[in-house]
Formats: C-alpha cells, structure tokens, sequence
C-alpha cells in the first residue's frame, strides 16, 4: 500500500485501505467494521454512543498516517518548531471539526444516511473537552487550527485535566457546580505515549558543588518527583496533510520513588503519594481573570511546564550535539503567565542539567521565548508569594533572584538614581509578604511582547507595562486575536456555508477575504431572502433547544438579544438586565406600549468563588421568572438563561443572535472573541470601544455597528476627577425607577436584602461605570429596535458584517505571529515520499 492507501492491482484495479480510503463503500465498511470489532456490538444492539465511537475510530484512522507523516517530516527537515505552552486548550467536540478538515464530513453524513442513521445525533454524543475557562483557552484552541491549517510544524502543550470546567446547571435561579468527568467513557482521540514519560521536580532544597572542572555548580534535591505522561491529541489542518501533536501531560507516581516506599513496607504512604502525584492534574482552576494563588496552581504550572521544556529540549538533543542554537529550532510562545515559569525552567535546564554558561543559557532563553498577555486588570496579574515559592521551587527562586539582579543592574546603569522606575520593573515586589510578578518575569525572560487588540496593546504600552515599553520599545506587538472559521462558520453555520459555497466554492475557508467578492448581492433582493431565511432557520433551531432543554417558549420573529460569554462585573451583564428592567418598566406603565419584541438570550460560567458574579446569574434568572410570566408583557419581552455555555452551544448560538452585546467596561475587555464569531454568522454588534469591537466596527463600516458609551479616555478621565454614580440615579427617572425595582425585592419576592450587594456596588463604588454608560447604552438599544424594523436594511447590514470579518480569521493572527515573532514558514507534508 501506498501511504494515501491505495493498493493498484494489475494495473488499473484500485483498492482503498479500510483505515485511509475516502469512497463511500470504504467509509461505509470501515465505520461497519469498527462498530463490530472495536465496540464489540451488532448494529441491531448499538447505541448513540457505540456509534459515536465507531465513527470516531474511522476518523481517527485517517488522521494517523497524516498524523505519523507529519512527525517524521518533522524530524528529517530540521525546521524551527512552534511551541505554544498554554494552562488551557478549550478544544469544543473533536468528531465534526476533523471530518471538515479531512474533507470527508459529507460523505460521512450520506454513508450514516444510508445505514439510517442521523449524523447530527451522533455528534451530539461526545463529551465537549472543555480543559478552559473561556476566551484564553480557546484562543489555544483556534490558533492550533490555523496552525495545521497554514502547515506550520507546531506543538501545543497544556495539561490534561482529569476534570474540566466544571458542569453548570441552575437551580432556582442559582447556579451550581457539576464535577465534569469528561473522560468516564474513555477519549478516542488521545494516544498515550507512557515511553516519553519525563520526571518533574518538586519542593526540598538546593546546594553546591564543584563540577570536574572546578565550576561551582548547583545541585537541587527534590522533596519529590512526579511523574509527567503525555498524551497526544492528533490536531489536523483544514484539507492539508499536516497534523500537529496537542501533547497534553498527566501526573502520575513516579515509581522509583513508589516502590521504594513499598519495599520498605509502607504500602500506605506509596498509595498516598500516588494520589498526591495525581492531584496535579486532577482538575483545572475554574477561575477567568482572577488568579487563584494556590500552591497547587503553581504546581499545576511548573508541572507541564517542566514536562514540555524537557520534551523540547530531549527532541532537540535527538538532532543536535548541543543546545547552541535551540532558539533557532524552536519558538516558544507563553499564554499569559500561567507558563511564565519557564524563563526560570529554560535556564535551570540549561545551566544545571546541560552545563551551559549562565549567558549562553540567558541568550537562548530570550531568544526562544515570547510571551502574550490577555489582560489590563492589575488584579488580575498573577503574583506568586515568594515564600510559596522557596517550599515548591527553591531552585527556580534563586534564578529568578539572580535574573532580576542582573537585570537591575543594567536599568541602573541605563537610569541612574530612579529608584522609583527600578521598584516597577524588578520581578519581586516588596510588599508585606515579598511576591514574584509574574508579569515581569515573562517580559525580561522574553524577546517578544504582545497584547491581543489593538487598543489592548496601546494600553499594555501606557499603562500596565509601562516601563517595559519605555524601556524596550521594540520588544513590544500587537497581535489582533482570531478565530477559525472552520469551526465558527462552516461546522456551526453549515447553512450559511452552502450558501457561500453556491455562490463562490469553497476557497473562503483558506482564505476569508474571498467573502468579499459577495458584497455585490447585498443589492440583490433574492440573496437577502435566502440570507434572512438561513437566520430565520438558525433561529427556529435555537428556539427548539431553548423549549426542550428550558420550556420557554420564544418568537422567533423577535429580536435575538444575545449575551454569551463568562459571568463577570467589567463584562456588564447587569447593564443589559438595566435595559430589560427598563423596558419592562415602560410596559408596566403602558401596557400598551408599542415596541419591537426581543428574546433576551443569556449564557455563561461565573467563577464558583465569586459571588457578585453569581448573584448576578440569580438576578437574570429572577427577572426572566417575572418577566416571561408577567401577562402584560404579552409575549413582547422573553429573558433566556442557557446553562452550562461551552463550545458546542456556542456553535448553536452564535448562527442564530440577531444582535451580539459587547458592552464591557471601555478598557477592560483585552479583545473579546465572541464578538468575531457573532459577526461572522451575521449578527450586529451593540458595542464599546473596546478591545477587538474597534476593529471590528472599522471593517464592517462605522454604518453597520451600534456604538455607544464612554471610551477609554473618558473612563480614565471620569475615575480621576472623582466619579459618584448617585448623581446618575438622582438625575435619570428611569434609571431610578430601574434600580428601586430591583431594591424593592420586586424581583425577589420580596425579599429586599437578596440584590442589595449588587444595588450597592452600583450606587456606592460602581467600578464599571454602569450607571454612566447607562443613558447612551439605552438610547443605542432604541437605534437598534428602530433598525430591525426595517428587515431589508437589517439585512443589508448583517450581510456586510459577514462578509467583512476576514480580519479576524485566526489564520491572519496565526501568520503575523509566524513572520513577526515566531520567524517560521510552512513544511509542506508529502503522503507519498
Ligand atoms: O482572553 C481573555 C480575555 O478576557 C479576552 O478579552 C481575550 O479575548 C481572550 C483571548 O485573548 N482572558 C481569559 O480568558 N482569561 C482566562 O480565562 C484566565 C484563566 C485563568 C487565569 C486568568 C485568566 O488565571
């Protein structure tokens, strides 16, 4: 067989392999095959899942000879590999997105066809891998897609959590965790590699020593080893042949260490360190934008961090005679500072283990290693005590220590006398208790800074990173965030899709742009039939999930309102639910009232220790329990909270929003990617300038977005002159009249004291100036209402927006990263040589 396959026999005879062959009988007979000799189950006996796992397997055999290729080609060309080191990979469902990127998603749906069975129920089998909070973490996950997509040798290493994000359902309006167990039922789409296991380091101390030389050296001795086993998830391109590695790492006992316990008869102290050594990857931290400032966190983060460097440089060194030019071979990239102990890590392993000098190591080390932040919040930066610190790492603390002297060093020597700058650049920050910023870490042990929007990146220079920008202005980037349109247009919108495919093929997925060449039809009234038919669709489906998983009925002629994104107070869903009390208010008034209906659709996460986040979830709930029963509404007004928002209700979701809500705090939100996908399955953007909105709003045309509220600047400017968000409530009736609803236990039976926090905070403190943006926030919703009355006009806009958004197509993102930080270029993977 040849590696497509194909077996010729006597000349023109050709015989697909049932494990790589593409024609419906081979596809048919494998997945057949399959479900009898993998599921060990007759088809009159099968059920969903034994045919998600059979589908699965016929999958994944046609992504491993490309898989195996790939590595081999990996290994001959020698060429510089990307590393993207991420705490979070938010992967959504594997079985639809790798039939799109194989080209054989269709041909799968009319083979099941035939055996009688419903793709799209199949789907829904699989457990979503949801190993991330939210925007980061699927970050990781688009940027992989385009990787592959764009044949750049890559690898992603993360962790695999044993449980994900955990399972939310709402009871009485109140949201409640559910462990998710996303491996119960075993995972087709990981190869363990137990063989590549490496051993990860921690705690204990460190001490001297004279190497042959005569070299003072360090020797650290561990209180413990883990061990680290990766597990490789095979991540295929969009039609290419290129499938790059996921290796996501698990803890487990070291056994050495095990036995040795064991053979001195302590069998109990070996099992208990076997769940100790498993703890580590037991379960990813559930929190987005706040740093968790747990010892097992930071555990969590040396642990894959370790693991992967050592890969890296073990890969390497299969090669290589040395390490002289490993920042020539390999990019490292750091999502946010979760991996940030790698600057420390790198130069352990390359002083310590490989004997490298300390400038040497110091010069590989900021050439390989780039680091992206996601956020603006100071108190969202991570900083690790520095007693926390000497107990899991007291190796890495002393590196740190001398990095930061030498360091400082050169800033006094650049700035004599500002001891004022030196106190904001230094990685420790002396404060009660001393702490590591791991901000500053990243970025002296990085050649390559960047945000993740424009305005973002601004404000990274400004504010945040001040001082690094003034001192290294060229280390510093932007890079505009993207998502992949494999998975946000064509697996979620496959409607849509046709339609694009009809009118021009299917080039726009390699290359969004293309969809340009359709703004022509926005003219052409039978395109906007068949374009508001797809939302009409889209929307009937949704309204479907919402009956049956809520029984809530919605009217799918009314304006789909949508929220989705985490629960948190900078994003402001409270300021929509300002707008709906407001609303409701003018009902209650006039019940007569004559206003465009609205289906307000909310979905998201808060963090489980965040109660205002929480509470806000219950008040949403609580207004929808009023407002959907309240007969004076009459159906005009309906609230939707959808549980447990993950990738694969997104995928339902954003095809169906008429209008996406980006609304956060001016300044706040580094980027948003939400926002793209809404945009790109049509919907309109209510929105402020913040993060990626500019720029979304500057390519669908200023025309086609709702702008409102205050900018950055402002924000700024009204914080420093003194903000009092009581004026505002005693100044605007209606906003009054809003908040003394929500006061007067309307909403809570009465009870007066359940969303007082929430009342307080925005009369009291109101850090995300709710109450400021309030007025123009309302007046934008009244644009929007008076817009969707005109369907044509709606359309045109929705259309222009869609065939807008190439810009943010993760595969722009992922190019400027290769040309301007990574310096890679494509290897194109060969089946046949
Ligand atoms: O990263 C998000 C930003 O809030 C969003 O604006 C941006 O678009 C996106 C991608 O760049 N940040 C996060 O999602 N952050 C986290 O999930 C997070 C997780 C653990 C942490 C801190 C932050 O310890």
């Amino acid at each position: 067989f040849s590696q497509d396959g194909i077996q010729s026999v006597a000349g023109n005879i050709q015989i697909e392999d049932d494990r790589t062959g593409m024609s419906p009988d081979t596809l048919k007979r494998a997945f057949l095959d399959n479900l009898f000799y993998i599921q060990g189950i007759a088809q009159e006996q099968a059920a969903p899942y034994d045919y998600y796992l059979a589908l699965a397997y016929t999958v994944r055999d046609r992504l491993l000879h490309r898989f195996i290729k790939t590595v081999e080609t990996y290994k001959k060309r020698q060429e510089k590999l990307v590393c993207y080191l991420s705490a979070e990979f938010l992967m959504g469902r594997y079985l639809g997105n790798n039939m799109v990127n194989l080209g054989m998603y269709e041909e799968m749906r009319s083979t099941l066809a035939d055996l009688g069975l419903d793709i799209d129920e199949i789907l829904e089998q699989e457990p979503d891998p949801g190993l991330g909070n939210g925007g980061l973490g699927r970050l990781a996950a688009c940027f992989l897609d385009s990787l592959a997509s764009l044949e750049i040798p890559a690898i992603g290493y993360g962790i695999r959590y044993e449980f994900g994000i955990f399972y939310q359902v709402i009871k009485d309006g109140w949201q409640v965790e559910i462990p998710d167990n996303w491996l119960r039922f075993g995972n087709p789409w990981e190869l363990p590699r137990p063989n590549e296991s490496v051993e990860v380091k921690l705690g204990g101390f460190t001490e001297t020593y004279h190497d042959d030389k005569g070299n003072l050296k360090v020797h650290w001795v561990p209180e413990r080893t883990i061990l680290a086993v990766p597990y490789d998830t095979p991540v295929p391109g969009y039609k290419t042949n290129t499938v790059n590695p996921l290796r996501l790492w698990k803890a487990e006992a070291s056994e050495t260490f095990n036995f040795e316990a064991f053979n001195a008869g302590q069998y109990d102290r070996a099992v208990a360190e076997k769940i100790d050594a498993e703890t580590i990857s037991k379960v990813l931290y559930p929190n987005d934008n706040t740093p968790a400032g747990r010892e097992l966190r930071l555990a969590q983060q040396y642990f894959f961090v370790s693991a992967s460097l050592q890969d890296l440089i073990r890969i390497h060194l299969r090669t290589h005679n040395n390490l002289d030019d490993f920042h020539e071979k390999a990019a490292i990239q750091l999502n946010d500072t979760h991996p940030a102990v790698a600057v420390a890590e790198l130069m352990r392993l390359l002083v310590d283990e490989h004997g490298l000098d300390w400038a040497k190591a110091w010069n590989i080390t900021q050439k390989t290693l780039a680091y992206t932040n996601h956020t603006l919040m100071p108190e969202a930066l991570e900083r690790w005590s520095v007693s926390l610190f000497e107990k899991l790492l007291p190796r890495h603390l002393e590196i740190i220590g001398l990095i930061n002297f030498f360091f400082l060093e050169d800033v006094r020597t650049w700035f004599p006398e500002n001891d004022e700058l030196v106190g904001k650049l230094s990685i420790f920050e002396e404060l009660v208790h001393k702490q590591i910023r791991m901000a500053n870490l990243a970025c002296v042990g990085s050649h390559a800074i960047n945000g993740v929007a424009a305005l973002h990146s601004d404000l990274l220079k400004k504010d945040t990173l001040r001082e690094f920008a003034l001192l290294w202005p060229d280390k510093f980037f932007n890079k505009t965030n993207g998502v992949t349109p494999r998975r946000w247009i064509l697996l979620s919108n496959p409607k849509l899709s046709a339609l694009y495919h009809e009118k021009i093929g299917d080039g726009w997925l390699k290359d969004l742009n293309l969809l340009r060449q359709l703004e022509g039809y926005v003219e052409d009234s039978e395109f906007r039939r068949r374009w508001r038919d797809i939302k009409q669709d889209n929307k009937q489906s949704l309204a479907t999930y919402i009956l049956k998983t809520r029984n809530i009925e919605v009217d799918v002629n009314s304006i789909f309102d949508v929220q989705v994104k985490r629960i948190h107070e900078y994003k402001r869903q409270h300021l929509a639910v300002l707008h709906i009390i407001t609303l409701y208010n003018r009902i209650k008034q006039n019940p007569n009232l004559d206003i465009v209906p609205r289906t307000f659709i909310f979905g998201g996460k808060a963090a489980p220790g965040y109660f205002m986040a929480k509470l806000i979830i219950k008040l949403i709930n609580s207004v929808a329990d009023v407002v959907n029963k309240d007969p004076d509404v009459r159906g005009r007004l309906k609230v939707v909270f959808l549980p447990n928002f993950n990738v694969s209700l997104g995928q339902r979701i954003y095809p169906a929003a008429d209008l996406s809500e980006q609304i956060s705090t001016a300044g706040k939100e580094a980027s948003g990617t939400g926002n793209m996908k809404f945009a790109m399955n049509g919907s309109l953007t209510i929105g402020t300038l913040d993060g990626a909105n500019i720029e979304i709003r500057e390519e669908a045309g200023f025309e086609n977005f709702f702008l409102f509220g205050l900018t950055a600047e402002e924000v700024y400017a009204l914080k420093r002159d003194g903000y009092d968000p009581m004026k505002y409530y005693l100044l605007n009736r209606e906003l009054k009249g809003v908040i003394d609803r929500i006061k007067s236990g309307y909403f809570s039976h009465g009870d007066r004291d359940l969303f007082q926090p929430i009342v307080d905070s925005l009369l009291y403190d109101d850090q995300y100036l709710l109450l400021a943006d309030y007025q123009a926030y309302i007046e934008c919703q009244e644009q929007v209402s008076k817009a969707y009355t005109d369907q044509e006009s709606w359309t045109r806009m929705s259309i222009l927006n869609a065939l807008r958004m190439a810009k943010f197509s993760s595969d722009r993102t992922i190019w400027e990263y290769c040309q301007e930080i990574w310096n890679v270029k494509p290897v194109r993977i060969e089946l046949n040589d």
